[in-house]
This record gives C-alpha cells, structure tokens and sequence, in this order.
C-alpha cells in the first residue's frame, strides 16, 4: 500500500522522512517514482497527474498539497473518491503574516513611499489610526478568520464577506450577494482570501471596484482568476483605487513585459504569501488517514458541488 506525492520535491523530501518516522508501514513514493500504480492508496498532489482515475485504479483519497482545490479536474476523479484540501497551521501562520504585512503596507502608506524614494521625494502623509481605517475580507473560511482575528488586534475596523453567513466576536459579518453592497461600501483595504470557483472567478472587477469607496487598497491573495486585470489598471487609473498588492496572477509565473511588474501602485509577489509547511501538513495528513481508517469524516473535505 503507497502513498504518492506528486509535488514539490524539495519538501517531498521532508514528507518522506516524517512518514519514514511516523507511519513506517506505508511506502511512501514522491513523483515520477510511483512504484506499482495499482498500490497507490492515497496521492497528495498539487496538480494531480492526468488519467489519474485510469492510471491509479485503487486511489482511496487524493490531497491537495495546497488549501486550493481548483488546479483539480474534479469530472476526473470518481465521485466516491473524497478530495482532501490542505488545512494545517503553517500554511495559516504564513497567510496571517503575509496579509498582515500587506494591510499595514497599505495602511501605512509603504507603495507611496516606495515611489516617493526612488524619486528622491520627501512628502510626508499624514499617519491615520489602525481605528479610523476599514478593513474587509473576501472570504470567512480557514485563512480569512485567522487573518481577520490578527487584524482585530492592530485595532483595524474589520469586516469579512462570506457565502454563509459567519458569526465571529467583534468582525463585522456580511454573506452574499445582499451583503455585498454594504460590505464593500464600509472597506478601505480589500483582502481576497476566497477559494476560485465558478462563482468566484473574475469577482475582483470593475463593478467590485465601484462599490468601493474612492482610493480604496487590493490585496489578493487568493487566485489569479479572482482577478479581471484590465479592470484592476483601470480603476488604479481612475483613482477608484490607489494601490493593489498581488501575489497570484493569471499566469504565473507573471509573464515578462506584463504591466503588472512595472506599474508604480502594484507590488508583485511570486505566489509565496503562504506555503504548505511538512511537518505540520504530514501530522494533518497522518490524522486524515486514521480517520478514513476508521471511517470517521475527514477534516477538509472538499464539497465537490460547491468546488471548495
Ligand atoms: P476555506 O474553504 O476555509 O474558506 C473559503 C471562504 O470563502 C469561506 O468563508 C466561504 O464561505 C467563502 N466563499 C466561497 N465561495 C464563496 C462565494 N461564492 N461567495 C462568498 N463567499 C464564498 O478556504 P481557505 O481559507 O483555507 O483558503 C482560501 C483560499 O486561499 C484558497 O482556496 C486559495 O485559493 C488561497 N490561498 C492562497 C495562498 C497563497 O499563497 N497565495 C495560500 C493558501 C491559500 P462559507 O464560509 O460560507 O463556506
Ligand atoms: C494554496 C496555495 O492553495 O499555496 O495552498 O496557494
């Protein structure tokens, strides 16, 4: 019985020690080395290998490596096989303090600055409180709660959208299309930290941008397809927006000559606001496998109709 990981090899390498040590019984295989394909039990994968309901007939569980799910081609793995997303706390202490950094960046005025120096410009900006600045986050799940509790203790007014509505102590909660409106009305510094699915691709547009209120702030970190990018310059143009700060894009890597990697007002990071951490996702993985073991649910479990 096998366990295959099909992702990143560097930390493969620390997947399989910890299995080495922790569950010794399971052979654990990292890609392309995948021993006897009927073997494989369960594949933790970031993108999953193609015909993989053909190639690994007995596959049992498939993990994704990452909290998103949507690199998978779900019509391509039988239906009464479950799909296991990544919840494990390095991967939330990272996002915590990726979208920490881009909140205060924008809050305290880092994009600005940044230009101002490379022009030799000396034009202090008045410093407003944490209190008199809105904070709001697309998306209540696993990473946006960790990031809007964080927050909450800067002293941000903070704010969070969801598909169902989310009661947490002190954030201001909103839930779907009908709290759209009000939720963008109130938000000064948009955090995107919502799973791209049908119903989320292309939610960062220029009707999002008018609903918000003038020289508002982006930071998205969720997919690259939240994003309508031509609508993103656009609104930077007309001021709607002051300044966007990007870590997953379209394309990525960002193709060269692209506009994003020049434009004064957007700061580019290469996909990294958070990674899967090994010692933490195996002890994640390792609970998943006594639980499907032992036939109790499964912590993760991707609902397929809804694509997260
Ligand atoms: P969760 O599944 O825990 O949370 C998703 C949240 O989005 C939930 O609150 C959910 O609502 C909400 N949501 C989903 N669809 C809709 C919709 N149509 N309308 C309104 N709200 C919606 O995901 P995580 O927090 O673990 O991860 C979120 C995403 O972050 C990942 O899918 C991934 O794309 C991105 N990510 C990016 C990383 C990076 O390095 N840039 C690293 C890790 C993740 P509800 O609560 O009602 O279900
Ligand atoms: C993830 C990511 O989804 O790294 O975990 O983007």
């Amino acid at each position: 019985m096998s366990f295959l990981y099909k992702a990143d090899p560097e930390r493969g390498a620390v997947w399989a020690r910890l299995f080495a040590e922790r569950a010794p019984d399971i052979d654990f295989r990292i890609w392309p080395d995948i021993g006897n394909p009927s073997a494989v039990r369960y594949l933790a994968a970031w993108e999953p290998p193609e015909n993989l309901a053909e190639t690994f007939p007995n596959v049992k569980v498939v993990f994704s490596v990452g909290a998103g799910v949507d690199q998978f081609d779900f019509s391509r793995i039988p239906p009464e096989v479950p799909v296991v997303r990544m919840i494990e706390s390095g991967l939330v202490a990272g996002m915590v303090e990726y979208a920490t950094l881009a909140v205060l960046a924008a809050h305290r005025d880092w994009l600005p600055y940044a230009a101002q120096q490379r022009e030799g410009v000396w034009n202090p900006i008045r410093v407003r409180t944490a209190g008199s600045r809105r904070v709001g986050v697309l998306g209540m799940g696993v990473l946006g709660q960790a990031v809007l509790a964080k927050l909450q203790g800067f002293g941000f007014q903070c704010a969070g959208w969801s598909r169902t509505a989310r009661e947490l102590p002190g954030i201001e909660s909103y839930a779907g299309e009908e709290g759209m409106d009000a939720f963008l009305a109130r938000t000064d510094i948009l955090v995107c930290l919502l799973p791209l699915t049908n119903a989320t691709r292309g939610i960062l547009s220029r009707d999002l941008f008018e609903r918000l209120p003038p020289r508002s702030v982006l930071v998205n970190v969720g997919r690259g397809g939240h994003l309508v990018e031509q609508d993103l310059l656009d609104a930077l143009d007309s001021g709607r927006l002051s300044a966007a700060i990007l870590d997953v894009f379209d394309t990525e890597p960002l193709p060269p000559g692209h506009p994003f990697w020049r434009h004064p007002r957007i700061m580019v990071t290469p996909h990294i606001a958070s990674m899967t951490q090994p010692e933490t996702a195996v002890e994640a993985v390792l609970e998943n496998l006594r639980r499907h073991r032992e036939g109790l649910p499964l912590i993760g479990l991707v609902d397929r109709r809804q694509g997260y």
